[in-house]
C-alpha cells in the first residue's frame, strides 16, 4: 500500500470518516456535465450546484455588432444580463442497471437594456425552473469502461408568465419553457490508473407548444473531457463542449418585436466552450468547480454574447 494511501486512511479513521477504496475524484465528470455517472444498487446521492453566467456585448449572426446599430432596427438594445441558478438533485439506484435522477432549480435573471436616448432600464425575474426527471440505464460498467443511456423528461414547473409593467417579458427572461421536453443521450467514460476520459451527447427535444403558442428550439450538445488525478483526493479536468440550439417555434403574440431583439423568435445559437475544472473528495463529500469560457459563438438574429460560465457543486452519496 502506498504511503499516501496509508496516511489518508489514518487521517480518515482519526476523524471517523469512512473512505471507499474505489472512490476516485475523477469518477464523476467535470461538474458542468450532468447525469454523467450512475450508482450501484441501493445508493442515494444528494447534490447541489450553483451556476453563474453573464452576457454582454452584442453579436449578429457570426459577427460582433454595436448597440447603436441594433437600435437602428429596434427601440432598445440589451447591454448586460446576469443569471444565477441553484440546482438541487437526488439520485437513486433501485438496482445496478438503473439510476433515477430528479433535479429542481431556482434561478434569478437580471437584464439591462438601453434605449435610443441612452436611458437604461432593468428587468428582473426569479423563481423555480422546470423539473427534470431522468432514468440512466447502464449498458456497460467495468473497471475501465462505463456506458449508460440517458432518458428524461423536463416538466414545465417554471413560470412563463413573468411580466414587467403589465407586459410579458422577453422569452429569455422567463423561468421555464412551458413545454414538456424530452431528453435523450449517452455517456461513455474510459478509466485508467490516474485519469479518465469521457464523452456525453445529449439531445433536448421539445415536441409541443406551450400555452402561449411557442416552444424553445431543440438542442443538441456534445461534451468531451479528460480528467487527471493530482493526488488521491483531487483531479483536474479539461473539457470542450459544443451546443447547437434552433430558434423558437411558434410565437408569443403579445411580444412587440420592434421593441428589442429578445422579443423576436430568433434566439437559436451555436456555442463552443473550453472549460477547466477541479473535483475533490473530502470525507464522503465531493466538491467541484468548473469554469467554461466561450471560444466561438454564432447566433441567430441579434443576441448578447456569453462571457463565461461558472459552476460550483457539492455531492454526497449515502
Ligand atoms: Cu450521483
Amino acid at each position: 500500500m502506498k504511503k499516501s494511501t496509508i496516511l489518508a486512511l489514518l487521517f480518515c479513521s482519526a476523524i471517523s470518516i469512512p473512505i471507499h477504496a474505489d472512490t476516485r475524484p475523477d469518477d464523476h465528470a467535470p461538474i458542468g456535465v450532468i447525469n454523467e455517472h450512475t450508482h450501484s444498487k441501493g445508493e442515494f446521492m444528494l447534490s447541489y450546484r450553483y451556476m453563474s453566467m453573464s452576457k454582454s456585448d452584442l453579436r449578429q449572426d457570426s459577427h460582433d455588432t454595436s448597440a447603436d446599430s441594433v437600435r437602428e432596427t429596434y427601440m432598445m438594445a440589451p447591454t448586460d444580463m446576469e443569471m444565477s441558478m441553484h440546482m438541487f438533485g437526488v439520485m437513486y439506484a433501485p438496482n445496478d442497471r438503473t439510476t433515477y435522477a430528479v433535479m429542481v432549480s431556482t434561478s434569478e435573471k437580471d437584464m439591462t437594456m438601453e434605449n435610443k436616448m441612452g436611458v437604461s432600464s432593468h428587468s428582473q425575474t426569479s423563481g423555480m425552473g422546470d423539473i427534470k426527471i431522468t432514468a440512466l440505464t447502464t449498458l456497460l460498467k467495468t473497471d475501465t469502461q462505463r456506458l449508460h443511456l440517458i432518458n428524461g423528461l423536463s416538466l414545465p414547473l417554471g413560470s412563463i408568465d413573468e411580466k414587467s409593467v403589465g407586459t410579458r417579458l422577453p422569452y429569455g427572461m422567463q423561468l421555464g419553457s412551458g413545454t414538456v421536453d424530452l431528453k435523450t443521450g449517452v455517456t461513455y467514460v474510459t478509466r485508467k490508473d490516474k485519469g479518465s476520459t469521457g464523452l456525453q451527447s445529449l439531445l433536448t427535444l421539445r415536441p409541443g407548444l406551450n400555452k402561449y403558442g411557442y416552444a424553445f428550439g431543440h438542442k443538441g450538445e456534445v461534451s468531451a473531457w479528460k480528467a487527471q488525478q493530482l493526488n488521491h483526493h483531487t483531479s483536474a479536468s479539461l473539457r470542450t463542449s459544443y451546443s447547437l440550439q434552433s430558434g423558437i417555434r411558434g410565437e408569443d403574440a403579445s411580444q412587440n418585436t420592434a421593441m428589442s431583439p429578445g422579443r423576436t423568435t430568433e434566439n437559436g445559437q451555436s456555442l463552443l466552450v473550453l472549460a477547466a475544472g477541479l473535483n475533490t473528495i473530502i470525507g464522503e463529500h465531493r466538491l467541484s468547480l468548473e469554469y467554461s469560457h466561450p471560444i466561438y459563438e454564432s447566433v441567430q438574429g441579434v443576441q448578447m454574447k456569453s462571457t463565461g460560465f461558472l459552476v460550483f457543486g457539492w455531492q454526497l452519496a449515502i
